[in-house]
């Protein structure tokens, strides 16, 4: 096992970004069921962020989403995330939503479509400019639902294209992540469906372009830590939407549909030296049914988890069993690992931070939720779902 020191020292390196959509009411095309106290302005949901970060430590910052955070002066909602202790993360367009939409929209038969979207993706990277934040995560709902639809080549030229625009328009120090989907909203193609196609747009762009890999966003027994092992090797990791799936993009907590899974993507990171700020650790989660910010210093704590148990593989040990050909024992090593109790593990290192060694136990113990509930009504949905 790697020396217990080590691993806290490394766990103390990690932050994890939490999305401001998952603060606010969620649900799916059947409900949303209202939750009381949840944020009514961006303002707020940065407060709850920052309720995750003081009890956990390690979330310090929170991705937004345009233009469901729509502020007049995003300079000053980075002044108020930085008065709150935090910072704003990365940038998350939307160009999903509109009617205009309906048949795609970067990747849209229509130019004037393809314009609107395009100057929206390129309006998300002047509030990067304002924020100060370093990525634009891209997802396009983009593809058709019944084959000869549209043109599937054409439709990549466009993407191409627009692609390009916005990777023009990037600042030194900005990047571009492109985010992968199976399928959804669109049935029988999508433009960006897997990491290869994400990887050749990516690839052909520049440094500045990096894929971002969503764990719901794949089929069914698709191994996604040969795609994490992948892509860093190629240099281009550059980030996690982490959540969970039992079935397709559930969007549930991170590490509670598969720890093992998440556990096995963790160890290809830190084997990979993915463990580094290059590579964005990032929640993209709803919580439609339980309490929203106990649920996110829930992910929290499942991503640390993860995290330790990765850092604790005997790497040395590893590799002598599988230079040696030992299956079993190779096998051993990892499992090992994987079936360590990490958690009072962390708790020291939470302890050693100035934290409560239990976050969740400490929040309840706030009464943050119960003054969120007297003090805001009317609470804001994400964004989906009505
Ligand atoms: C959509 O399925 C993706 O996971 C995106 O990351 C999306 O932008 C995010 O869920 C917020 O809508
Ligand atoms: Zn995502
Ligand atoms: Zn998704």
């Amino acid at each position: 096992m790697t020396a217990p020191s080590a691993v806290k020292a490394a766990l103390t390196t990690q932050s994890i970004e939490t999305p401001s959509w998952a603060y606010g009411n969620s649900g799916t095309r059947f409900k949303v069921f209202a939750q009381q106290g949840v944020p009514r302005t961006p303002q707020e949901k940065l407060q709850d962020a920052a309720q995750v970060h003081r009890y956990t430590g390690v979330a310090p910052t929170v991705a937004l989403h345009i233009p469901w955070d729509t502020v007049d002066d995003y300079a000053d909602l980075a002044a108020y995330a930085g008065d709150l202790g935090l910072r704003l993360g990365a940038i998350n367009a939307n160009v999903f939503q509109d009617d205009d939409y309906k048949l795609g929209s970067v990747t849209h038969p229509d130019a004037a479509v393809r314009r609107k979207a395009l100057d929206h993706l390129l309006t998300c990277v002047d509030i990067m400019d304002a924020t100060g934040s370093r990525d634009l995560k891209l997802w396009f709902s983009d593809g058709t639902n019944y084959p000869g639809q549209d043109d599937i080549r054409a439709r990549q030229d466009r993407l191409s294209e627009a692609l390009a625009a916005v990777y023009e328009r990037l600042g030194d120090d900005q990047r571009m992540l492109l985010e992968y989907k199976l399928f959804e909203p669109a049935f029988y193609t999508t433009d960006v469906p897997d990491w290869g196609t994400a990887y050749a747009h990516c690839l052909k762009l520049g440094e500045k372009a990096q894929v971002v890999v969503d764990t719901g966003h794949h089929a069914p027994g698709t191994n996604i830590e040969f795609i994490v092992a992948l892509l860093l090797r190629e240099g281009k990791l550059g980030g996690f939407d982490f959540n969970s799936r039992f079935y397709a993009d559930d969007d549930l907590m991170v590490g509670a549909a598969d720890p093992f899974q998440l556990f096995r993507i963790m160890y290809e990171v830190v084997r990979g030296g993915g463990f580094t700020s290059e590579v964005a650790f990032m929640l993209d989660q709803c919580h439609n049914i339980e309490p929203k910010i106990p649920a996110i210093i829930r992910s929290v704590m499942n991503v640390q988890e993860a995290t330790a148990k990765a850092l604790l593989v005997d790497r040395d040990a590893l590799a002598a069993a599988q230079s040696a050909g030992d299956v079993l024992g190779a096998n051993a090593v990892l499992m090992d690992a994987f079936n360590t109790d990490v958690r009072p593990l962390l708790a020291e290192v939470r302890q050693e931070a100035g934290l409560d060694a239990d976050p969740m136990a400490a929040y309840a113990r706030s009464g943050w939720a119960e003054r969120i509930v007297t003090d805001r009504q009317g609470g804001q949905q994400a964004g989906w779902g009505a």
